[in-house]
């Protein structure tokens, strides 16, 4: 029998329950809320979980989740055996938010396996692709940060022996990202011998890591499915955002445009080469390739490209004079920080290459880096490069 005094016990229980609920609920949000009580009644990081399941397909999972099952070495056996051929730590959809307070020191403490210059290979497996990410890049370290936190453990998910590249423009010339990007395809190539290159832009996170970051038989566009596009494909030829090719791929069409400065248009005479280099565009699926864009202004440096129509109409003309073959810059500092390899570039102007003075690197205060974040990456070791790199 329930007495009068239990009755106002459970009832006040009750009450004060609801009151808590109320107050955690309005204090940041409803969703977050309701993602964080699911968390409480589950164990955190069940090995074997995929991380699909852990959220029931409200947000997607933690993209850090089942990392930390891995080994924390790599086997000392003279022969691993290949990693499957899909990877068993694939879990689908990621959660991607960018909470503030975020730091390099973070991401680096939540990556412990990925060594200097950004590279990383599976523990306890011999990786079946070599994957380098080409991310150009200039007064964009905040969202930097974001996609390193993100790039790292999805790339470590999909078990690939992969290298990070971030290419910096000196300077305060108007920005070239087709040019940048012939930089970090020469630099990455002389490093090592990738069998696919991914060439991102700094601003997208992926949100499938069933999205795998390796090349297919023919050039990929990989960012179909963009949330800023409503999550389709803005036009059939979009070549925009993130694109892979093999070293293959890339020769054949003689690389990207070296004379698109400011937005706009490149990643169109890109799409072209493809097909003037007797290839086609494949994508992944729109549930899988999509991609959440980190909201931000135009950047300063970066004003809309009016020549990009005229430009565009002569591509079929121009795609062979100009190019990989011709692309003229020089390397001003090659940094192997803990996170990425980080290649400061002068590629000159419209008017052609000349040399500027050497410009920070993007842990300097100087390109606008919080300064909590300057320790992480500049502790590491540097090597200084001044020698101009021509391809003619
Ligand atoms: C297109 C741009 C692309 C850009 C996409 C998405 C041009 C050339 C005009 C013929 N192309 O319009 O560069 O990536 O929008 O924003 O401006």
């Amino acid at each position: 029998m329930i007495t009068l005094q239990s009755k106002w016990r459970y009832i006040f229980m009750f009450l004060g329950i609801q009151l808590v609920v109320m107050a955690l609920l309005s204090r940041e949000g409803y969703q977050k809320r309701v993602t964080y009580f699911i968390r409480i009644f589950r164990k955190p990081d069940t090995p074997g979980l995929s991380s699909r399941n852990q959220t029931a397909g409200i947000t997607g999972g933690d993209v850090y989740a089942n990392l930390s099952h891995l080994p924390k070495a790599h086997s000392h056996a003279d022969e691993m055996p290949y990693c499957p051929k899909t990877s068993p730590l694939i879990g689908g959809p990621i959660h991607v938010s960018f909470p503030s307070g975020l730091s390099l020191a973070e991401v680096e403490r939540k990556n412990p396996m990925v060594v200097r210059g950004g590279r990383y290979r599976p523990p306890d497996c011999e990786a079946r692709h070599r994957t380098a990410i080409i991310i150009p890049h200039r007064h964009r370290e905040h969202h930097l940060k974001f996609l390193l936190y993100y790039l790292h453990p999805f790339l470590q998910r999909q078990q690939l022996n992969y290298g990070i590249y971030i290419i910096h423009q000196a300077g305060n010339y108007t920005f070239n990202r087709a040019k940048l990007m012939n930089v970090g395809f020469r630099e990455a190539m002389r490093e090592e011998d990738w069998d696919c290159l991914f060439f991102h832009d700094v601003d997208l996170i992926p949100e499938d890591d069933r999205n795998t970051y390796i090349c297919d038989s023919n050039p990929k566009h990989a960012a179909i499915a963009m949330d800023k596009f409503g999550y389709k494909l803005p036009y059939k030829m979009y070549f925009g955002g993130v694109s892979a090719l093999s070293p293959l791929h890339y020769l054949r069409m003689n690389g990207f445009p070296n004379n698109y400065w400011g937005w706009g248009g490149e990643d169109d005479d890109i799409g072209v080469r493809v097909s003037l280099g007797g290839m086609y565009i494949t994508r992944p699926s729109l549930k899988v390739g999509r991609y959440k864009m980190i909201k931000h202004k135009l950047d300063k440096g970066n004003d809309v490209n009016p020549k990009r129509f005229n430009m565009l109409a002569k591509t079929r003309q121009t795609w062979k004079s100009d190019g990989m073959n011709t692309a003229e810059y020089e390397v001003i500092s090659r940094q192997y920080l803990p996170l990425y390899t980080n290649i400061t570039v002068n590629i000159g102007t419209e008017a052609g290459l000349h040399l500027l003075p050497p410009t920070p690197s993007p842990g300097a205060k100087a390109e606008g880096k919080p300064a909590d974040e300057a320790p992480a990456g500049m502790s590491a070791k540097q090597e200084e490069t001044h020698s101009p790199q021509t391809d003619h």
